[in-house]
This record gives C-alpha cells, sequence and structure tokens, in this order.
C-alpha cells in the first residue's frame, strides 16, 4: 500500500486531496499544526474512521518535518502548505517567504536525503505568471507581482524544476489556476460572495464590501483539480503542467451569478470606488466597494491553457463555471439557514 504525506491537510484541497487518496487504497498522513480552532470537521472524521493519521509539524519547524518523514517514510508528498492569501502577503511577506519559500526547501531537502526516489508535488500557482497576458501556459514567462506570488515563482524554480533538472528527483509542480468550492476559505472572494448574498436572503442588511469588481480569474471546481495533482505524481516522467478551465470571468461576473441563483436582481449605479450594487426588489444597497480590499498590484486577467494536462494526463475539467456558482451558494445557503435558525 502506497503512503503519502499531505502538507497543508486542512486546507480546501487538503480535504479532497485526502478523499481521493484513501479512496484510491493510499494510507494517507497529514501534517497539521497546532492552531486554536482545531482541524475541519471532514478531517476530523476521517481521523475518527483512521483512513487517516495527523502527525504534528509545521513547514517552518525542521524537526517536526524530519519527524514526520521518520516516522511516515512516505512514497509520495503532496506539499499543499502555505501562505495562500495574495493580499495579505502583502502584509506578511516575511512570514509568507518562510512558509511558501524556505518551507518547501526544508521539505524537499530532507525528503530527498530520507528517499531519492520520493515522488514530490507542489502547490504552484497561475500567480506566478502575474503581469504575464493570458492564455497562459507551462512556456508562458513568470511575472509575480505579490510577495506570494514571488514566493513560490521562486520556491517551483530552485526546490522543483531545480531538484528534478539537477538531481533527477521526481518533483513536480502543479500550475494551478483558481479552484474553489463550498470548503474554500471564507476571506477569498468567491465564498465571501458567496456567504455574503445567502445572507442577505436570509434577511441580513448589512452590504458585502468587496473591492476590484473587474479582475478576471480562471475559476474551477476544486475536487477536478485535486485529480490533476493525482494524475501528475502518478505519470511515469516528473514534468509541471497548468491545471485551468481555459474561461475567466470577472469577480462582477461572479458577484451577477451568485444573485441570480438566489434570485437577486442587482443593479448597478456610481462608478469606481462609489459604486454600489442594488437590490432592484427592495432598492437596499447589496454591495459596496471598500478600497481595503483593493491591493497594492493586481493580477487583471488569468486564464490557463491546460492543452498539456489534457493531452499527456487525460485530465479535463467536470464541473462548469455556472454549476460551481451554483454548488456554492446552494452549500452556504443551507449552512447559514440552519446556524440562523438556531
Ligand atoms: P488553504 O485552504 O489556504 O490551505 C492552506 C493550508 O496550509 C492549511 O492547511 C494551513 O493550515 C496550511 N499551513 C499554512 N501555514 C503552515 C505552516 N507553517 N505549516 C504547516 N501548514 C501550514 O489553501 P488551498 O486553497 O487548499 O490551496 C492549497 C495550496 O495550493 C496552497 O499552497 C496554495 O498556495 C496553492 N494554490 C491554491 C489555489 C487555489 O485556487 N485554491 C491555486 C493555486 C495554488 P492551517 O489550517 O493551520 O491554517
Ligand atoms: O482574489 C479580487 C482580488 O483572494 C481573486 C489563492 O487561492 O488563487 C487565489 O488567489 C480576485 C483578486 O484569490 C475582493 O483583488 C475583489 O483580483 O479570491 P482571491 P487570488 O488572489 O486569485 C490563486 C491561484 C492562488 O494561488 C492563491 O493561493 O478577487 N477581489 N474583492 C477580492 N479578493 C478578496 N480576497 N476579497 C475581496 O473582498
Amino acid at each position: 500500500m502506497k503512503k503519502a504525506l499531505i502538507t497543508g491537510i486542512t486546507g480546501q484541497d487538503g480535504s479532497y486531496l485526502s478523499e481521493l487518496l484513501i479512496a484510491k487504497g493510499y494510507e494517507v498522513y497529514g501534517l497539521v499544526r497546532r492552531t486554536s480552532a482545531g482541524v475541519p470537521d471532514v478531517i476530523e472524521n476521517l481521523e475518527r474512521t483512521s483512513k487517516l493519521t495527523l502527525v504534528d509539524g509545521n513547514l517552518r519547524d525542521l524537526g517536526t518535518i524530519r519527524n514526520a518523514l521518520d516516522k511516515i517514510k512516505p512514497d509520495e508528498i503532496y506539499n499543499l502548505a502555505a501562505q495562500s492569501h495574495v493580499g495579505v502577503s502583502f502584509n506578511i511577506p516575511d512570514e509568507t517567504w518562510e512558509i511558501n519559500y524556505y518551507g518547501l526547501g526544508r521539505v524537499v531537502n530532507e525528503a530527498v536525503k530520507a528517499n531519492k526516489n520520493i515522488r514530490i508535488y507542489q502547490a504552484s500557482t497561475s500567480e506566478m505568471f502575474g503581469s504575464t497576458s493570458p492564455p497562459q501556459n507551462e512556456d508562458s514567462p513568470f511575472n509575480p507581482v505579490s510577495p506570494y506570488a514571488e514566493s513560490k515563482t521562486k520556491a517551483h524554480q530552485d526546490f522543483i524544476r531545480g531538484f528534478r533538472e539537477r538531481y533527477g528527483i521526481f518533483a513536480c509542480s502543479g500550475i494551478l489556476f483558481n479552484h474553489e468550492s463550498p470548503r474554500r476559505g471564507k476571506q477569498f472572494v468567491t465564498r465571501k460572495i458567496t456567504r455574503g448574498l445567502a445572507r442577505i436572503k436570509l434577511g441580513n442588511k448589512e452590504p458585502l464590501r468587496l473591492g476590484n469588481l473587474e479582475s478576471r480569474r480562471d475559476w474551477g471546481f476544486a475536487r477536478d483539480y485535486v485529480e490533476a495533482m493525482h494524475l501528475i505524481l502518478s505519470h511515469k516522467k516528473p514534468d509541471d503542467y497548468v491545471i485551468a478551465t481555459g474561461v475567466s470571468h470577472s469577480v462582477r461576473d461572479f458577484v451577477k451569478a451568485a444573485a441570480e441563483a438566489l434570485d437577486i436582481d442587482i443593479i448597478w449605479e456610481g462608478a469606481g470606488s462609489k459604486e454600489k450594487g442594488i437590490n432592484k426588489l427592495t432598492g437596499d444597497v447589496v454591495i459596496e466597494i471598500d478600497e481595503k480590499f483593493y491591493r497594492p498590484r493586481e493580477v487583471g486577467d488569468l486564464v490557463g491553457d491546460a492543452s498539456k494536462a489534457r493531452k499527456i494526463l487525460g485530465w479535463k475539467p467536470e464541473v462548469s463555471f455556472a454549476e460551481l456558482v451554483k454548488m456554492m451558494i446552494k452549500a452556504d445557503y443551507e449552512e447559514l439557514s440552519r446556524y440562523l435558525k438556531k
């Protein structure tokens, strides 16, 4: 039975990947750092049913990585742990580099010392393309514009491509474009919108405050994307792959689709930071702009070209943008209805 170690198991992708690998018969281990909130229910349930073993650790702490590797002796490592918020990375650049760059360095160095044949997956990102015009594929230049993107780009170059090309290590990057789900962190724009509008539908009068409505992202469904992670590490040859849907939408498009799914008709008034989204039926302001959510530098448009993954791995996304928005709205509406009724 193959053993996989997942860092970042408590995050959105960690939970879907755990479920996938368990279903495929892997012995799955997760590295978790201690937080006051503890692990999410989905991970706690997998652990309780003894399909998953959690190990204390932190990408900032070399000893904990070494201990986990000694104890588990994994065949595969999926490095999903990160300070993953782009906007926040402008406020905490050192912490971001410490986890995203040096953290991967610790994992790769220790893993290779323990087992030269280990397979390592790195969660690289479309943010590495930054200001490069779309569509972006594996040959597009990296032009990162945030501390998050810079740390991920250098980590990919030094510890994934570098170790593969210099030492022949089976190290791969999935260059994943944005992927979302009902398990998406609440600070990311899609989940913020689906929770915010569901709350408004349930009677909350507080407007939802957002930043830049015009930036465009290529949004897919997280469960489709973790399939790609596994395909990348299972292929006979280590390589890097763009994983994306090939279609982009603006944040405003996402707001409109989410509102539609809740039968809220929004009309827009004003411009720039004074723009407001108004509920046509009630006249209530539902969307306001808050410049606090603008970023010092923005990535305007990301559209991934995943032809290589389609051709070599046979991967393709299954869930459309419209289905994704509806799925997230349904989950948030149901969860908030239960919570607000208590
Ligand atoms: P996420 O929900 O923010 O999860 C991040 C995970 O990293 C959490 O489990 C977090 O643990 C863990 N972590 C943070 N700092 C750590 C540390 N010092 N030591 C150990 N664990 C630490 O992210 P995600 O959306 O699942 O994304 C997974 C990975 O893919 C990330 O590396 C992200 O940068 C990358 N990525 C994501 C997307 C996307 O659209 N989702 C696209 C491209 C790449 P806590 O629970 O303790 O906070
Ligand atoms: O922002 C705009 C914001 O924070 C998307 C991470 O998983 O995907 C994610 O990074 C867009 C940006 O995701 C708000 O300015 C407007 O243009 O949801 P986000 P992200 O920055 O694209 C990549 C691929 C990763 O690798 C990252 O780990 O939405 N936006 N108003 C807002 N964004 C947020 N968070 N909050 C707002 O109120």
